[in-house]
């Protein structure tokens, strides 16, 4: 007999088709009463699988009091309350490391195309504006430049792997200094100051919140750029955009932001900023691995084995 599963949100569809051969779905953005679906699953559902950035709180685990994991689709479980899972017993797992070359992929995509302004220069050649205005603005280069890695975790790494290939200079923050060959800062002002280049891919949550504020970016300075990868709750959005604004850093990068899918509009009419829509773990065969790898979390621990990649 299948297992029950309660999937949370629309998410990826190959993911979601093998769930629904491997389980007896339930799915809860679908249900047209959500909490008489909750009531009428309580006493059978024993995994859940959460996809999206909407809240894994304390209140949905009470509703499902047989529940014994929590598995997401994405390494970043700042939307699921690990203290309210912990104190229930609750296991919590992630899509960690198979997704790593391919977000640090775009974090470097995003450090290439702010410094150089490509996707600013294809508008302008587009708009006709090379035939009229002649050749584009002098755009900065990478190499020689340093890159400042806030959070040199499994996804960090990676990036510095990359950043080195292009010849940056890598330094780096995190609460932990680490075994690496790259120089460290205790705080996130220093490391800004010490840096052309401050990319931020830290976790989300409490700890995290707006670690990105002025003064930090005061730190980086008119010639400093912002790239941000991690989540939109690491950077004080309203301060960014007024220093984008400003020209008091010279420009950022972001995939992340504050409340997704909205983004304020005065983002968009920043030529100092490259935009993306939270994509940097998108592509077709990462998120099949994510996918893969929630679903094998979940199988494992429902066969009374230990899963892949707990978080708590
Ligand atoms: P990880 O291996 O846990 O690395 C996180 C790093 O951040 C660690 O080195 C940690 O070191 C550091 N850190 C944590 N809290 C900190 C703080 N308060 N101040 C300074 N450094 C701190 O995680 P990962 O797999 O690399 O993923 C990192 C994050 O990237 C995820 O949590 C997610 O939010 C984000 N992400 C975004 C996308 C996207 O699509 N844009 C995709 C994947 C992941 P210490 O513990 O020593 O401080
Ligand atoms: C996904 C992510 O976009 O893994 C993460 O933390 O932010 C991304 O890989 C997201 O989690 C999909 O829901």
């Amino acid at each position: 007999m299948k297992h029950d599963l309660l999937l949370t949100a629309k998410g990826h569809q190959g993911t979601q088709k093998r769930m629904e051969q491997e389980f007896a779905l339930i799915k809860l953005w679908e249900a047209p009463d959500r909490a008489a679906t909750l009531k009428a699953s309580a006493a059978k559902i024993r995994a859940l699988a959460h996809t999206g950035h909407s809240k894994v709180d304390a209140a949905l685990m009470d509703a499902l009091p047989k529940l014994e994991i929590i598995a997401n689709f994405g390494v970043g479980v700042d939307q699921i309350d690990l203290d309210a899972a912990k104190q229930r017993g609750i296991i919590v797992t992630n899509t960690a490391n198979v997704l790593n070359d391919c977000v640090a992929d775009c974090a470097m995509a995003l450090v290439l195309n702010t410094l150089r302004k490509f996707p600013q220069a294809d508008k302008y050649l587009r708009a006709g504006q090379w035939k009229t205005q002649g050749t584009y603005q002098l755009t900065t280069s990478l190499s020689g430049k340093t890159l400042g890695i806030l959070g040199l975790g499994r996804i960090g790494e990676e990036i510095a792997r990359r950043a080195q290939a292009f010849r940056m200079i890598i330094r780096y923050h995190n609460r932990n200094q680490k075994d690496v060959p790259y120089d460290y800062d205790p705080d996130a002002v220093t490391l800004a100051k010490n840096s052309d280049v401050l990319l931020v891919i830290t976790p989300g949550g409490a700890e995290t919140n707006k670690l990105i504020n002025a003064r930090v970016l005061d730190a980086l300075g008119p010639q400093g750029y912002l790239v941000n990868v991690a989540r939109g709750s690491v950077v004080d959005q309203p301060v960014l955009l007024q220093y984008l604004q400003q020209k008091k850093i010279a420009g950022a990068g972001l995939d992340v932001y504050e409340h997704e899918p909205d983004v304020p509009p005065e983002f968009f009419e920043l030529d100092n900023a490259v935009l993306l829509p939270h994509m940097a773990s998108a592509t077709i065969e990462t998120r099949m691995a994510m996918g893969k790898l929630q679903i094998e979390n979940i199988l494992l621990h429902l066969s009374g084995q230990p899963v892949k990649t707990p978080v708590n």
